[in-house]
């Protein structure tokens, strides 16, 4: 990144330059004098073959960190309408039909990018390369011995003859083609075809140039599951300049050939499914007069804004006369020195690979988006300019995944970069009419997945000090979609895979303190599970902020998991588990994922990750909860059951069982952590295609790797604490951009030396399996004595547990109106009195309400008993309780009071058709008193008022 990046501070850069040269120093120093030195080079033992096969779906071509630029194989299976795998790259798929300049790592669906392949073709274009759809004559076959890939260069040697060399910058790409001595050398550049289609492109041949230009408008993330997202949302422009002149030119439409045509244009379609249909698209070629030599030399420019742009970029980072070997050396570089923020020492060469590897992919993602001039397209389709003081603006949130450790990772080594992504995401929601858009693919919503994942992304970014945002702005926009039920987060469109609502059915959350079984998300239960998430990091941005009242409203939000705990599932051992709107749980079988996205109920159980201990009281305590995880980690025989053992066990693979490993630490067994943690590391992480265990999600997964190989991981989305297990290295030393250095010595580490048997934290003895946040805030060293067997006691004192996360009384928000005195205007008749709005019971038939027919406003009013911090109110209408709806309170207004004279309006509605209303609305107040001024849909009619609700 250094190498490329705009509008860096020039002391700045001098200083990390400083700070690197005095890093190089040190560790020349060291390995005068030890056998074991840090890693030098760590770009060289990135293998970017890791993770291409065994469902990775990694990509193996080059780039640079977060670029915007990845310029790797489109493999193919015989089927052009498809790409192999989403990373465009299946290990065994050992056929090309073209490199294109955009990918994703690790996504799942149906890939997405794979913008503008270039093929180089040896012979003469004489039939449409959109007609061959079985990617018969414009592909080659290769071979894995003849290819290289590894940290910012590709090469390939195809079997048509052709040498084909990859490189990149941040916005362009370098490739270098070397034709076999016979044949035509022609290029294609398949503009059309882009991995899951497009619905327009064009191509111009500029041949007094030697340029090839145009765009592709595509998106379509996903869009074969639902039609909610087979739609463009990006246009890509290139231009690409090439070093041999054309000596034939020509462009294809759908199925037509024109030879010496110099533009065309045409998309696939996404067709009748979500997939381009076969002969379909356009695109142009080209070849090369080579009488000077069978070397061709292309760099090639890229923008989502303007081709003006692309030129600019290409201007700017790969101008004219940069060798090849010149941007190869330089991307290498830039690995280098993303990759040098962590140094390791020792480990097996296989380890280093594996470890330095995980680190590349969980540094590919989000990318770069804004141009070198700081120009992007923001999600509103408008050009938007980065504003002074952030480098770039970023694109591509795999909201998902990414919140669990990934951009904490990211914040860790670059807290500029963690700032500029805060920055960015709370742009994409300002340019998104205040959507924070869960999984956001270059300018375009594609709500993919569940939960809300930027309120719980961004407040981790600020506590691992990326700070540099417009955080309480951010915090308003955020508080603004948690508390405001949109037309969005009431509709069921794009469900289950990509429901529209930023929080979908809000209206149940803000009501039953629940998402219900029949609301909008992909599964009630673990959209309450992801949704507590969410407001436990909006509480923690909001109390660094000082904003205590939203703290303590969205602390007190947090705990709605508590809602669907159901202590008498599975015969009382209990679960989280999928429940009914009328409080009801639905039918359960803990091994299948009813109620949850992508896992069982027995993975999702753990998912309370800012709040273990309440969970494991739940559950009867510690050591029920110890051996629940024992039982969830292992077979019956006790050997380990880590991925593919059904889903009453773990899936580590995949994101909702990956922070269960930790848990031990709650529980008061470290070593259990420790041990399960280094077996993940050891067997299900490695090198080769297959090391990867499951789709790595944009770097998700990798990120997970990273954090457990240095023996840490952050405790909880929103918090800096660290939970502790052990190191795989005897050193790792991680050098963050704000000066601040983190060393952790393990001299005894080795694969089998797995257990921590003491601990010295900056030279303090320490018993606790965690860091509290001021470690990662001014950096420290940890001292570690490793051995083979367990310490059981180390980490064991409930007093060293690390720390959970209750709202204070340690039961969610309560009402505080149930059974208080209440008072009101003159009752319908003596059974429906103000006392029946606080019975707690809507069910108790048509008098389970207070009723009154007084003309002009009727007023209810409750007496807490004292003066209460109140986070929300809730109110049950006619319809509650069984009575028409078009009974419903229309106009009301909330009010609260000190001393039962003086009010306060804190709630106005007007309109209403809701038989339940909910108001979050943080109020101080004794009294509180309901207004009602008209009270049905109709005019004249009488209140109806089956509860009024309190929570404080
Ligand atoms: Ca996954
Ligand atoms: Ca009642």
């Amino acid at each position: 990144m250094p190498a490329h990046e705009p509008l860096r501070r020039p002391g700045r850069r001098l200083l990390s330059g400083l700070i690197a040269a005095l890093v190089v120093l040190a560790v020349a120093m060291i390995g005068t004098g030890l056998a074991n030195a840090a890693v030098s080079d760590p770009a060289s033992l990135v293998d970017t073959l890791v993770g291409t096969s065994n469902s990775g779906e990694t990509f193996p071509g080059a780039d640079t960190p977060f670029g915007m630029v990845q310029w790797s194989p489109e493999n193919t299976r015989g089927d052009q309408t498809h790409t192999v795998e989403p990373g465009g790259y299946g290990f065994d798929a050992t056929r090309i039909r073209g490199f294109s300049l955009t990918h994703m790592s690790g996504t799942g669906c149906a890939g997405g990018y794979g913008d503008i392949p270039f093929y180089p073709h040896v012979g003469p274009v004489t039939s449409s390369p959109s007609s061959d759809s079985s990617d018969s004559v414009y592909a080659s076959n290769f071979s894995h011995a003849n290819e290289t890939a590894t940290a910012g260069y590709y090469r390939v040697l195809l079997n048509s003859g052709v040498n084909v060399e990859l490189s990149a910058t941040a916005r362009t790409g370098s490739g270098r083609f070397t034709y076999p001595g016979s044949g035509a050398a022609a290029m294609l550049v398949r503009t059309s075809n882009s991995e899951v289609g497009s619905s327009a492109a064009s191509t111009t041949i500029d041949v007094a140039n030697r340029t090839i230009s145009g765009s592709v408008t595509s998106g379509n993330f996903c869009g074969y599951i639902n039609t909610v997202d087979r739609r463009s949302y990006y246009t890509l422009r290139f231009v690409a300049v090439f070093d041999k002149p054309f000596s034939v030119t020509g462009t294809w439409r759908d199925g037509t050939v024109t030879q010496g045509s110099t533009t065309s244009s045409g998309g696939t379609t996404y067709g009748t499914n979500g997939f381009p249909p076969a002969g379909r698209g356009s695109g142009a070629f080209v070849s090369f007069d080579t009488s000077a030599g069978r070397t061709v030399n292309v760099r090639v420019g890229i923008s989502f804004v303007s081709n003006a742009n692309a030129s600019a970029n290409l201007t700017a980072e790969n101008p004219a006369g940069t060798s090849f070997d010149t941007t190869r050396q330089r991307a290498h570089d830039a690995w280098n020195s993303a990759l040098g923020r962590i140094a390791i020492t020792g480990g097996t060469t296989a380890q280093q690979a594996t470890f330095y590897t995980a680190l590349y992919h969980a540094l590919l993602h989000p990318n770069i988006f804004s141009d070198v001039n700081g120009q992007y397209t923001g999600m509103d389709q408008a050009v938007h300019t980065v504003t002074a003081g952030h480098a770039a603006q970023y694109a591509n949130f795999s909201g998902w995944d990414a919140y669990r450790s990934q951009l904490a990772l990211v914040t860790l080594l670059r807290p500029d970069i963690g700032s500029d992504i805060a920055q960015s995401l709370f742009n994409q929601a300002t340019q998104n009419g205040g959507v924070w858009d869960r999984w956001t693919h270059g300018p375009g919503g594609t709500h993919v997945m569940t939960g809300d994942p930027a309120h719980a992304a961004v407040p981790f970014i600020y506590a691992f000090g990326g700070t540099n945002f417009d955080a309480g702005p951010a915090l308003d926009s955020m508080l603004n979609s948690a508390r405001t039920v949109t037309q969005a987060d009431l509709s069921r469109d794009g469900w289950n895979v990509m429901v529209v609502g930023e929080r979908p059915s809000l209206d149940k959350w803000l009501s039953l303190h629940y998402i219900p079984t029949d609301g909008n998300a992909w599964g009630g239960a673990g959209e309450t599970l992801e949704d507590s998430v969410a407001d436990f990091g909006i509480s923690q941005l909001a109390q660094r902020l000082g904003r205590t009242s939203v703290s303590q409203e969205f602390i007190a939000r947090a705990q709605f998991w508590k809602n669907v705990w159901n202590p008498n599932a599975a015969g009382g051992v209990g679960y989280i588990q999928n429940r009914n709107s009328n409080g009801s749980f639905a039918s359960f079988n803990p091994a299948n994922d009813d109620g949850f996205a992508e896992g069982s109920a027995a993975q999702y159980l753990w998912m309370v990750p800012f709040n273990p201990r309440a969970l494991f009281d739940r559950m009867g305590g510690d050591t029920t909860a110890t051996n629940r995880l024992d039982s969830f980690f292992h077979n019956p025989d006790g050997s380990f059951a880590l991925t593919g053992a059904g889903g009453l066990h773990a899936e580590m693979d995949n994101e909702p069982s990956i922070g269960a490993a930790w848990l031990y630490n709650f529980s008061g067994r470290p070593f259990k952590t420790q041990d399960t943690v280094r077996q993940v590391v050891n067997t299900l992480w490695s090198t080769g295609p297959g090391g990867i265990p499951g789709q790595d999600d944009l770097g998700a997964m990798s990120a997970w790797y990273v954090w457990s190989a240095m023996g840490m991981h952050p405790l909880a989305p929103g918090r800096a604490e660290l939970l502790l297990a052990s190191p795989l290295f005897p050193q790792v030393v991680v050098s963050r951009s704000n000066g601040t250095t983190i060393t952790v010595n393990a001299p005894a580490a080795s694969a089998s030396a797995r257990f921590v048997q003491s601990l010295r934290v900056n030279g303090a003895t320490s018993n606790r399996a965690w860091l509290p946040e001021s470690f990662v805030g001014s950096g420290g060293t940890l001292d570690y004595t490793l051995g083979t067997t367990a310490n059981t006691s180390w980490g064991a004192a409930t007093a060293d547990a690390p720390p959970s996360f209750d709202s204070g009384g340690g039961t969610g928000p309560t009402n505080v109106a149930l059974n208080r005195p209440a008072t009101g205007s003159t009752p319908c008749n003596s059974n429906e009195t103000p006392a029946k709005a606080v019975n707690g019971s809507v069910s108790g038939g048509n008098s389970d309400k207070w009723c009154s027919l007084v003309s002009g406003t009727r007023f209810l009013q409750v007496d807490l008993g004292s003066t209460r911090s109140i986070v929300s109110f809730t109110v049950r209408h006619a319809g509650a309780g069984g009575e028409g709806t078009n009974l419903n309170t229309r106009d009301f207004d909330i009010q609260v009071s000190a001393d039962g004279t003086n009010f306060t309006t804190v709630a106005r509605v007007r309109g209403n058709t809701a038989s339940v209303t909910n108001h979050p609305m943080p109020a101080s107040g004794r009294f509180v008193r309901l207004n009602v001024i008209t009270p049905e849909q109709g005019t004249g009619g009488a209140a109806r008022i089956y509860e009024f609700e309190v929570y404080a």
